[in-house]
């Protein structure tokens, strides 16, 4: 019911997330739509949470009314002496128990899930830099690009596009695929996470990191940097494009390319070769710093 009910909150603002696509909502309340297995797992999990919240805090407030009603001064002018009740501490110590015993199970299955990587049909490297993320497909000829967060001051709203979310090079991934992401960083520790794919892994340097995720549903996804990783930390956004197989295979053969030059998504910017990285790379610092200051 509870959950219905934030639902409905939801709704009243108007900011139902769009079927296709998901990222952070001004007055967002709830997670992020699943698009997967994991992120499913988790939704679960997280709506059982609240269930048990929710009713040990209205038991827990109910318990107080009731003392300050009927255990006032006026009201019970003689107080007991009762000092201990052997049945109710076994009670309140046993229920507990039990309640953490019911939250354990469910949460170390999905930890497990989490942590045992299946068998994967592709991978992918990603490499968190300050303030950018390096991406290769070693199983599609070794694509590889960088993909930065495109300045606010290009940013068009008109085109659908989120402040501080929009990367100039999108990570395409296949939907229904296992993917395996090996996560690890060139210079400080960063994290690479997709809230929609249930997915958050450290990037720390000299130290490669895996995780999975299976997307459900095409669309685009958007994550962040969710480790502070100096200046730059808000500026390194994650946008991933989901497309079916076919699409997925399209777009691998017009990127693979004698250039190696990944296929833009967004017309409006490119990155590909390194002279032009070395010329973004020192500006996307200076954006960085002035809009820190
Ligand atoms: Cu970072």
């Amino acid at each position: 019911m509870m959950k219905k009910l934030l639902l409905g909150l939801v709704m009243l603002t108007g900011m139902v997330a769009p079927a296709l696509a998901d990222y952070p909502k001004s007055w967002g309340l709830n997670l992020q739509e699943p698009a997967g297995v994991l992120a499913q797992q988790m939704h679960d999990f997280h709506d059982m949470l609240l269930y048990i919240i929710i009713a040990i805090s209205l038991f827990v407030l109910a318990l107080l009314v009731w003392i300050v009603v009927r255990y006032n001064s006026k009201a019970n002018p003689v107080p007991s002496k009762t000092t201990h009740n052997t049945l109710l501490e076994v009670i309140w110590t046993v229920i507990p128990v039990i309640i953490l015993i019911v939250i354990a199970v469910p949460s170390f299955k999905i930890l497990f899930s989490q942590g045992r990587i299946p068998d994967a049909d592709m991978t992918i490297k990603v490499t968190g830099y300050q303030w950018y993320w390096g991406y290769e497909y070693p199983d599609q000829g070794g694509i590889n690009f960088n993909a930065y967060m495109i300045p606010e001051k290009d940013i068009d709203p008109s085109k659908g596009q989120k402040r501080l979310l929009e990367t100039d090079t999108e990570v395409v991934l296949p939907i229904d695929t296992t993917i395996r992401v090996q996560v690890t960083a060139a210079d400080v520790i960063h994290a690479w996470t997709v809230p929609a794919f249930g997915v958050k892994k450290d990037a720390v340097p000299g130290r490669l990191n895996e995780a999975w995720f299976k997307i459900s549903k095409p669309g685009v996804y958007y994550g962040q940097c969710s480790e502070i990783c100096g200046t730059g930390h808000s500026y390194m956004p994650i946008k991933v494009r989901a497309v079916s197989k076919d699409e997925f295979a399209a777009w691998v053969d017009k990127t693979k390319g004698p250039s190696a030059e990944p296929a833009a998504a967004e017309p409006a910017k490119e990155s590909g070769d390194k002279d032009k990285e070395k010329e973004t790379k020192p500006e996307n610092k200076d954006d960085a710093k002035t809009e820190v200051q």
